[in-house]
């Protein structure tokens, strides 16, 4: 016996990866329901081999179910996920409507599973951002052997960060620029085939995006306060997998053969890292896989105690439904919530 699972948003690019990865993971689930807005009542999705059609959230009991995972975006979630918690269920929510809020536990599971403690605060924990998921997945094995004092981060992300949308316009616009129909901007502001962006989200007042900003709040709450971090967001021409240029500054020597032990033993990281071209991983490669791919471990010569690396992850996996489902199964595993009609274990 297992959990009954709503997941809102079940459409998006990160519903239907939700639906694939609880079945991936044999996560115990005896109910699954799926959920969207009126518009897409209906609309069948896949779960494992059977379909299952979209219920209206207007419509939906939350009462009748443990589980819901949220990814809907932030005015849903704001609108939705603290009246649902109060109905009964646990919301992991994957929007950055409640990642600050210090009733509601942000959490990665490889580092702060413990956060889970707070999960019924609220009924509500939040999902990182994708670009953090992966970030703190490869800093925390390294902080944990040698105190990070300051990280320079450049991402490299895909256009599936900004959903199906994103998606649909690189590639329009890269038949549009061969001479096949309209190449102008929608969903991004500026073109993005063929280019790259340097902007993310929205500005804020100090120049920096909001982007960049949840990269070092979350950071800060998931990891530690006290590490500086400064980030530039870029947007790439990639459907799927998010990249970062990572530079970290030490509080003692780290020669890169210990971080590659380091990140060798680490739990969700995958360390692929010779000098050839089979030695180094790419989103392409990365993604529809789980790992927190590290490549390009080499000395900063121009700090103290400098490595630098390059991080790679799938953003739909790890940086939002893989996370997600993980969660479940930490609340699953800690007993912070029961299976509703007795327990079948969990075999990933
Ligand atoms: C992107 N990282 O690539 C964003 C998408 O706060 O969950 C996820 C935004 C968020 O556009």
């Amino acid at each position: 016996m297992g959990y009954r699972v709503a997941i809102v948003g079940a459409t998006g690019n990160v519903g239907r990866e939700m639906l694939n990865i609880l079945e991936e993971l044999n996560f115990p689930v005896d109910e699954i329901h799926a959920i969207a807005s009126r518009k897409s009542k209906g609309v069948e999705v896949s779960f494992g081999d059977r379909t299952v059609k979209c219920q209206d959230i207007e419509q939906f009991d939350f009462a009748s179910v443990d589980i819901v995972l949220m990814s809907a975006g932030g005015a849903v979630s704001r609108e939705w996920s603290e009246r649902i918690g109060k109905a009964g269920p646990i919301v992991i929510d994957n929007s950055s409507a409640f990642r600050r809020d210090p009733d509601v536990p942000l959490i990665v599971p490889e580092v702060n599973p413990d956060a889970v403690k707070d999960a019924k605060k609220k009924n509500i924990i939040a999902n990182p951002n994708c670009s953090t998921a992966q970030l703190v997945v490869a800093l925390k094995p390294l902080h944990d052997a040698a105190r990070i004092k300051r990280v320079v981060v450049s991402t490299y992300q895909s256009v599936s960060g900004a959903g199906k949308e994103g998606m649909d316009e690189l590639w329009n616009q890269t038949k549009a620029i061969y001479g096949l129909g309209d190449a102008r901007p929608k969903k991004f502001p500026k073109q993005i085939a063929f280019n790259v962006i340097p902007f993310i989200g929205a500005f804020n007042e100090d120049g920096y995006t909001d982007e960049e900003q949840k990269m070092w709040d979350e950071t800060h709450k998931m990891l530690d306060p006290n590490i500086k971090l400064t980030v530039t967001c870029v947007r790439v021409p990639v459907f799927v997998g998010h990249s970062e240029s990572v530079t970290v500054e030490f509080d003692r020597p780290i020669e890169p053969d210990e971080a590659r032990a380091i990140l060798r033993e680490a739990p969700g990281v995958l360390v692929v890292d010779k000098q050839e071209h089979d030695g180094y991983i790419t989103p392409v490669d990365a993604a529809g896989e789980f790992a927190v791919y590290v490549s390009r471990i080499r000395k900063d010569p121009t700090v103290e105690n400098g490595l630098s690396f390059w991080v790679v992850s799938d953003n739909l996996r790890k940086g939002a439904a893989l996370n997600a489902v993980q969660i479940a199964q930490l609340l699953d595993e800690t007993g912070t919530i029961k299976p509703s009609s007795g327990y079948r274990s969990i075999t990933v």
